[in-house]
């Protein structure tokens, strides 16, 4: 049937169609929206090469699982002898299976280093011989990634030192005002900011609201931020009476309107459920929808981009989406960002969203796992493109190479330059 109707409507044949959608998403570059890289002038800050990549949480945490290591013991270790130990348990001793691994295998080939090697001289040798700059020039190119989004934290000393010294940041690398102390931890956030000379109190009176707002304009101005973001537990729960309402309504959002920049939240992290692993032991847990959809209620005016981190709540999600046009959906975050459910959430997403949600970031924090990110996103989002495209075709639509490439590139790019203003926003 699919035959018949793609040759007598002169449009695509199944292979054609399938070549064809795979092709424009190989070619299309993508705006990451999310990640927690940093340019090589940032320092320390910007995570790199093969013991960064082999020591990242999710293979820590996979490590526990095929080895009777310690958690104490396997801190105690150095770097490189921590990522000697994962290569031994996870890649040698084992087959790379897992989607973590499989991407540092992925990272490895397209870099030209062999994944099969009994030790890691060879990789270490190579990230030796790089010139970063270059290095991160390459990585970028390979991904084919036209801009990231960083995370910038203005309570992170180091971070707010070298956005203070005005550290070179290049235009592609774009910022992002992170929140998470403010809303989620509010006696903290409170003594950093009166220590910078902020006139704020732990109790929340309109003086300190206020100060709190000439907080966000001050980084605001500093960073030029494309939006502003808070990563929210779980059991978020909105509006309560906790501090973390009343400076989301009293500082954040109007914030966003003053300045026209979107709130990006993402929710549903379990932080710490298993102290002993660290930055391995957060977990997940089912978020409050409803409260998504109060906020989108509450602020019309502003843009929300919005990521839930738990599978059985991506639906709801999409249901809101479709009530609320000021929330766009965003990614497949952390523990979904797993092929088989890349592909559910990609396929749910198109089918009730049509192309107008942004499918994917890569969240990476080690440089080269954009490589592998962007691989394995981009096969995923061909696949589940394709099914939405047959089913239209095998519908009796005649569809053009035109309009596949036109799709793709508002999933990649264009939602979210229109969604941030981004065209019109200079750093
Ligand atoms: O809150 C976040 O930005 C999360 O993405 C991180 O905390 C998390 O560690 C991560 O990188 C997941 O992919
Ligand atoms: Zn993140």
């Amino acid at each position: 049937m699919l035959t018949q109707i793609a040759a007598k409507g002169g449009s695509m044949t199944p292979s054609e169609l399938k070549r064809h959608v795979e092709e424009a998403v190989q070619r299309t570059p993508v705006i990451d929206i999310h990640t927690h890289l940093y340019p090589a002038s940032f320092e320390e800050l910007c995570l790199w090469g093969i013991d960064e990549l082999l020591t990242y949480h999710y293979l820590v945490a996979e490590l526990f699982r095929s080895s009777d290591v310690k958690p104490s013991d396997f801190r105690a270790l150095s770097k490189s002898q921590q990522a000697d130990l994962i290569w031994d348990a996870l890649f040698v001793k084992n087959t790379p299976l897992s989607e973590a691994t499989a991407g540092v295998v992925a990272v490895m080939t397209r870099l030209g280093l062999d994944p099969a090697r009994p030790d890691l001289r060879e990789a270490r040798d190579y990230f030796a011989s790089l010139d970063l700059e270059r290095h991160v020039a390459r990585v970028i190119e390979l991904a084919q990634v036209s801009e990231l989004v960083m995370t910038n934290d203005p309570f992170h000393a180091r971070e707010r030192k070298l956005w203070e010294q005005n550290a070179l940041c290049p235009p592609r690398f774009r910022a992002a005002l992170r929140l998470d102390p403010l809303l989620n931890d509010w006696d903290a956030a409170e003594a950093a900011m009166a220590a910078q000379g902020y006139n704020v109190y732990e109790q929340l009176s309109p003086v300190t609201l206020r100060e709190t707002r000439r907080f966000l304009d001050n980084w605001i101005r500093l960073l030029r931020p494309v939006y502003l973001a808070a990563s929210l537990p779980f059991d978020f729960t909105y509006p309560n009476d906790s501090p973390r309402t009343l400076l989301l309504r009293e500082a954040v959002f109007p914030t966003c309107r003053e300045h026209r920049l979107p709130f990006a939240t993402m929710i549903g992290v379990a932080r710490g459920a298993n102290p002993e692993l660290g930055d391995a032991g957060d977990s997940l847990g089912q978020a409050d929808t409803k409260a998504v959809e109060r906020i989108a209620l509450e602020n019309p005016e502003v843009r929300f981009l919005v990521t839930l981190l738990a599978r059985e709540n991506q639906h709801a999600l999409c249901v809101a989406a479709r009530k609320f046009r000021n929330l766009m959906p965003f990614g497949c975050w952390w523990f979904l960002n797993n092929p088989s459910i890349v592909k559910e959430i990609t396929r749910e997403r198109l089918e009730m969203l049509g192309a107008s949600f942004i499918p994917q970031h890569s969240d990476a924090r080690i440089l080269e796992q954009l490589i592998y990110k962007w691989v394995h996103a981009r096969r995923t989002v061909s696949q589940a493109l394709c099914d939405s495209y047959e089913r239209l075709v095998s519908d009796g639509y005649r569809l053009t190479r035109q309009q596949i490439d036109g799709d793709v590139q508002r999933l990649f790019s264009g939602n979210f330059q229109n969604w941030v203003g981004l065209t019109n926003q200079g750093r």
